[in-house]
């Protein structure tokens, strides 16, 4: 790894959101790609925070301030990640499930899933069934995307694929989040399992196309 993208990396698990805003404008500037800057800045300085945390060496406090300078640092990506001019190809509702507050991944998600010119309609964190439904009927959407990050919440999903789909037949359903698995996916009735953003945009174009 770079000592740029190391030290990316170090100032998000600090939680200096500044310094990794300047430190990713810094390596577009000398021409790092967009997704190089993600894979291996960002997101290994959040999976060391996250071994942290799942190790009681920090706390909530320290995941949400690495949390935010993750976003920040997104946010300045998202433009090279996303691009411009696409014909549209389809039409997302995205969301984290009932009850989870999750969302730096459904962002990266829909981030990924625009750069592949869907329409996303993003409905945030802790969504419940009824909103999914209005969504889906509102902007006749074609695919719904559910994720979520507790194993306490990754039953939801079934209730709101059985009440999308008991209202608009048509329409397919992708999870993802680190807890679930294809299996699971099957199990409860999904169209589609992927274990990472890149692959959702690519099998959500996919869904759309098929
Ligand atoms: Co939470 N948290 N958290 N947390 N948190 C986890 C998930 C946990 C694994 C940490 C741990 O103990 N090791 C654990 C869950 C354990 C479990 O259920 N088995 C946990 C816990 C327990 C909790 C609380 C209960 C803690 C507490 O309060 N005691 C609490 C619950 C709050 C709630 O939701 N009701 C909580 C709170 C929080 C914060 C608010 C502090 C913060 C969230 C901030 C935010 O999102 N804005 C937070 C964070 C940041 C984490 C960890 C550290 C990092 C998650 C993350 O953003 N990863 C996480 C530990 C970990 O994952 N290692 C943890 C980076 C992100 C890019 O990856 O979200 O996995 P991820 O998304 C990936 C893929 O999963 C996939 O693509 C993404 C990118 O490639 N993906 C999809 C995601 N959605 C997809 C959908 C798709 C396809 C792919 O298709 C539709």
């Amino acid at each position: 790894m770079s000592e740029l993208l190391e030290n990316i990396s170090i100032n998000l698990q600090n939680g200096k959101a500044k310094v990794v805003q300047q430190l990713v404008r810094q390596a577009l500037d000398e021409g790092m790609d967009a997704m190089t800057v993600l894979e291996q800045g960002l997101l290994p300085g959040m999976a060391i925070i996250g071994e942290k945390f799942k190790n009681n060496e920090v706390f909530v406090p320290e995941v949400l301030v690495s949390a935010r300078a993750l976003n920040k640092g997104t946010a300045i990506l998202k433009e090279k990640l996303v691009g411009e001019g696409f014909e549209e190809k389809g039409t997302v509702v995205l969301g984290t499930v009932k009850g989870d507050l999750h969302d730096i991944g459904k962002n990266l998600v829909g981030m990924m899933m625009e750069s592949k010119g869907m329409k996303v309609i993003d409905l945030g964190v802790d969504v419940e069934a009824d909103k999914f439904v209005a969504a889906v009927k509102e902007n006749n959407a074609d695919i719904v995307a559910l994720s979520a990050l507790l194993t306490t919440t990754m039953g939801e999903m079934k209730g709101i694929i059985e009440a999308v789909r008991a209202e608009c037949p048509n329409v397919k359903f992708m999870v993802g989040g680190a807890p679930v698995s294809a299996a699971f996916a099957a199990t409860i009735g999904a169209d589609a399992y992927t274990g990472d953003a890149t692959s959702a945009a690519a099998k959500c174009v996919e869904l759309c196309a098929g």
